[in-house]
């Protein structure tokens, strides 16, 4: 299961405790302070990764801490600082802290840091006068930061493939890349996005639209965030269908009613499997998505003809390589 969305509570540790403690040097039998300071406590950084399983070691464990700084020592000297804590989270992923109100969107990989830890307590020998030789004083270590992070992951890819259940995503992913997408002849074959290389560009295949799938109906509503930062939708049409134009709509109202940007989007539009009908058939149907599109160019595709898959796979680095 992709794990796309988690909410984790995180500490960054708590400075180290200042001591009281006295020195004791042979031939000196009252020796002043020597209480250490106390280490700081550990930050805690995200660290972002090229991995879109990254969030799946949080499903077990979402509270995480920093770890603390040491005590100080005898003979002044200070407690060590901690290690701090480095929280993976995969690229596009999209942090909101709860405490600071503050978001940040994951889009290159690399550390940064989110909070800080607390400063060591100061040991016995900083309180030390010229009136106090022998100060009992010593403060513990400050409280690190501490804060609810809700972490959400919008895939990061140039082409979103949509349509319907069945329309033939899946298939066509694989046919360009080796993304080893699973393929079946039923509706929701896929449960969780595929991602795959094409030249050098990353598609995504969505689990399939259905009506009210921005409202929640069937699965892909839940992925359709995944598109939002796609700059090219490749919306498939199945010639298996009666009513392209009308399946094609219906699409377009989802995208729409989920975020109404997704409509300006660059857009390629296909009619897909047209192996199974005839080319009087095929005209018609390309005729109709036409009308639906007000005039969009349709592209004719079955994945039994190589010819029409390399004609797409073209097109589709031309038009991303144009709109860089
Ligand atoms: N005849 C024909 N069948 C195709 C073609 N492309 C895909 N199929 C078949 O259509 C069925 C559905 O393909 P998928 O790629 O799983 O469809 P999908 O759009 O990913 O479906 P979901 O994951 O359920 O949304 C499979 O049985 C494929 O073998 C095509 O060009 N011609
Ligand atoms: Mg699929």
């Amino acid at each position: 299961m992709l794990i796309d969305n988690v909410t984790l509570k995180v500490k960054a540790g708590a400075g180290g405790t200042g001591v009281v403690r006295w020195r004791r040097e042979k031939g000196i039998p009252y020796g002043g302070p020597a209480g250490g300071d106390g280490g700081k406590g550990g930050d805690v950084y995200f660290r972002v990764i090229r991995d879109i399983q990254a969030l799946s070691v949080y499903k077990h464990k979402q509270e995480w801490d920093a770890k603390e700084g040491e005590a100080g020592q005898k003979r002044s000297m200070h407690g060590g600082n901690a290690e701090d804590l480095y929280l993976q989270v995969p690229l596009g992923a999209v942090i909101y802290n709860r405490e600071y109100d503050k978001t940040y969107e994951c889009l290159e990989e690399g550390d940064f840091v989110v909070l800080r830890g607390g400063k060591g307590g100061l040991g016995n020998e900083q309180f030390k006068t010229a009136t106090n030789r022998a100060p009992e004083e010593f403060t513990k270590g400050e409280r690190g930061e501490f804060a609810t992070f809700d972490i959400e992951l919008k895939l990061i890819a140039d082409v979103g493939l949509i349509g319907l259940p069945n329309a033939g995503k899946s298939s066509l992913l694989n046919a360009l890349t080796r993304a080893g997408a699973k393929i079946g002849d039923y509706a929701f074959t896929t449960l969780e996005p595929n991602l795959g290389a094409y030249f050098s560009y990353v598609l995504a295949d969505i689990p399939g639209l259905i009506e009210g799938a921005s409202e929640g109906k069937g699965l892909g509503h839940k992925f359709l965030r995944h598109i939002t930062r796609t700059r090219v939708l490749v919306h498939l049409v199945s010639a298996e269908n009666e009513e392209v134009g009308k399946v094609y709509t219906t699409i377009r109202e989802e995208l729409g009613k989920y975020d109404a940007e997704l409509l300006n989007r660059e857009e390629i539009i296909v009619l897909s499997k047209i192996d199974t009908i005839n080319e009087k058939e095929i005209k018609a149907k390309v005729k109709e998505l036409e009308k639906a599109s007000k005039n969009k160019n349709i592209v004719t595709l079955s994945l039994y003809e190589d010819k029409t898959v390399k004609e797409f796979g073209d097109g589709l680095v031309q038009l991303l390589a144009g709109s860089q």
